[in-house]
């Protein structure tokens, strides 16, 4: 982190869809992960590799990301803990997922979301148990996106609020959640990375390959599924994000898509709704649902001679 970044100098430098599968960590064999691949889903670690190429140019000084794997009942929470280290096993996938984290977290900018979201009307939570394991799609999201972990983390949970309420009450709360989270950025001076760590289509195969980077078994689940996935990407591409949260809503229900923990509508909430088009990294899927990587640089930030 900047040695004292200035209250009210902070501004949210860049923002990405950076999806979760435990199966892009797999592929890429960090020394931090147990299981041993020989390869896989090259398509989505080249694009993962190309937004990193471009992150690499900004001066950012913390990662915020919310989750669909950190799930909670009661509100939306925040980690607030300086630091975690302990091994995450992803619950459906213990045999390509087993991984050492060791990682910083930013409290001060934590606890000005939770007070930003508060007095915004959400119902707020500052996670302290040092004891906590902090998720794997948290933890997939960070790794491919910044894998040097050089940088502090907040990470914001999934509330159940479109699963409690419905997609639009859901929506709503994400973007106030978003907008949130852009003023305690503001306020405390910080230069951020937002992640929304989800994908998009999410219907998904129930049996595994035998070889699960067995790449002759990887494909798209469903026609209907990857339509939508295409036209979200497009609408991203032309800069129609207001379209897109207008759509949100059925594109969850048609293509069971992860956006309904919320993730994107938090991360276009804080972002504003960008009219400006997303450079889209890649696409692909991961035993059969649909994942894009994509990256926002509002114009005023945009660093020249970044990979477009
Ligand atoms: O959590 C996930 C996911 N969202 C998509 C694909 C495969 C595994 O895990
Ligand atoms: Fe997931």
């Amino acid at each position: 982190m900047a040695a004292s970044p200035k209250p009210g100098a902070g501004r949210i430098l860049a923002g990405a869809l950076a999806p979760h599968p435990p199966h892009l960590v797999y592929a890429e064999n960090p020394p931090q992960n147990e299981p041993h691949a020989e390869c896989g889903w090259e398509n989505l670690r080249w694009g993962y590799e190309r937004l990193r190429r471009n992150l690499d140019k900004l001066d950012i000084d913390v990662i915020i990301i919310h989750s669909p794997h950190w799930k909670t009942q009661q509100g939306h929470h925040v980690l607030g803990v300086p630091a975690f280290k302990s091994l995450s096993v992803d619950p459906i996938f213990p045999n390509l997922f087993r991984f050492h984290y060791d990682l910083k977290c930013d409290v001060e900018l934590a606890n000005a979301i939770a007070e930003e979201g508060a007095q915004a009307g959400l119902p707020m939570q500052v996670m302290r148990n040092p004891d906590f394991r902090v998720d794997y799609g948290t933890i997939t999201a960070c790794h491919l996106t910044r894998p040097t972990w050089d940088l502090p983390i907040v990470a914001i949970s999934s509330s159940r609020v479109y699963f409690d309420y419905n997609n639009d009450v859901g929506d709503q709360q994400m973007v106030a959640l978003g907008r949130a989270t852009k003023r305690a950025v503001e306020r405390t001076g910080r230069k951020a990375l937002l992640l929304a760590s989800n994908s998009l289509s999410h219907r998904h195969f129930t049996v595994e390959p035998e070889i699960p980077e067995d790449m002759s078994q990887e494909r798209i689940y469903h026609h209907g599924q990857y339509l939508w996935d295409m036209h979200v990407i497009e609408l991203m591409r032309q800069g129609r994000t207001r379209q897109l949260m207008a759509e949100m809503p059925d594109f969850i229900e048609h293509a069971t898509s992860e956006c309904k923990d919320g993730s994107l509508s938090w991360l276009l909430g804080a972002l504003e709704f960008p009219d400006y088009p997303a450079e889209v990294h890649a696409y692909g899927t991961v035993i059969g649902t649909g994942n894009a990587v994509v990256e926002w640089q509002p114009p005023e930030n945009a660093v020249r001679g970044a990979v477009q």
